[in-house]
């Protein structure tokens, strides 16, 4: 396929207001839910960071990959007038295969319904893992705007297009199976090595070393994701916004290409990682992992201060 063939079916699949000119409605039979108490109770002790926007994506609840307790802890500690929620939230895919389910993975849905029920906007949009929820595009569930793309306008004016990113998989085929071949062959290398310099040794060829084959499967993947933000820039580009925020390759970035902003909220799976929106308009990506332990440094901190004071008589 062609790529202007392509950023022809991306608009047309999105529509000018991300939304494909679909009816909207409101479905409040699930605003009760938040109403009941989570599993893990709200963390209360800390005041929130308080943020424009938070986009987080690649969350993957219903599979046990899922971080869903550094994922608690992320939403008992920000708070903002705006939540994107983009893509792969449920893995549904995994789902159908195993049901799992655990008590913290209905702490998350609790948690984020209850900030809609506060006064959040939120908005959802769903990915290829729970692409289930795109047939609900253009609905809102106890608060919960669900669509197929957004746009969203940054407080220093910027215009940026919101999507998870699998948009681009039929452009990357090509591209991942080839990162699939390499991987294989690496795989199968591996476990051909011993037999491999036998052979070698007994024609009296030197050894054969593994590490250039393991370096080019490094590149494979750095390639991979480099390939896929070009993609995705570019697509942004010719829709005339100034940036794009999505998620989808599991991998956090703030950069610039080709004068188009580019930025990737990460996922909860390892990277632990969400993008923010500050009140003037700068964007971060928090690695939460890092600001936990920012935060017990500082709680260790003040009870070694505590103690080392002496006790009033
Ligand atoms: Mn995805």
């Amino acid at each position: 396929m062609a790529l202007d063939d392509f950023s022809e079916q991306i608009s047309a699949l999105i529509g000018a207001d991300g939304n494909n000119g679909l009816p909207t409605g409101t479905f409040d039979n699930v605003a009760g839910f938040p109403d009941g108490q989570p599993y893990t109770p709200e963390a209360t002790s800390e005041a929130r960071r308080r943020y424009r926007t938070v986009w987080i994506s690649d969350v993957h609840l219903g599979t046990k990959g899922c971080n869903a307790a550094m994922l608690i802890d992320f939403l008992d500690h920000v708070d903002s007038e705006t939540m994107y929620l983009v893509g792969d939230i449920i893995d549904g895919w995994r789902l159908k295969k195993k049901f799992y389910w655990p008590p913290a993975h209905n702490d998350i849905v609790w948690r984020i319904l209850k900030r809609a029920k506060r006064g959040t906007r939120i908005v959802y949009i769903p990915g290829n893992h729970d692409e289930m929820f795109r047939q609900f595009t253009g609905l809102n569930f106890g608060g919960v705007e669900i669509r197929r793309a957004a746009f969203h306008d940054t407080a220093d004016g910027r215009r940026l297009m919101v999507l998870h990113g699998d948009e681009f998989d039929t452009i990357m085929l090509a591209h991942r199976w080839l990162a699939f071949v390499g991987d294989t062959l690496y795989h199968a290398l591996m476990g051909m090595n011993l037999s491999v310099n036998w052979v070698r040794q007994r024609l009296g060829l030197s050894y054969w070393s593994l590490s250039k084959m393991a370096k080019h499967k490094v590149k494979n993947a750095v390639e991979f994701i480099s390939r896929f933000e070009e993609l995705v820039a570019r697509a942004a580009s010719e829709r005339g916004v100034d940036g794009v925020v999505c998620g989808h390759i599991h991998t956090a970035e703030i950069r610039e290409i080709n004068g188009v902003a580019y930025y990737n909220d990460g996922d909860w799976v390892e990277g632990c990682t969400a993008l923010v929106e500050h009140f003037d308009g700068r964007m971060e990506v928090l690695h939460w992992a890092d600001i936990i332990a920012q935060r017990q440094a500082a709680e260790a901190d003040l009870e070694t201060a505590s103690a080392l004071q002496p006790q009033a008589a």
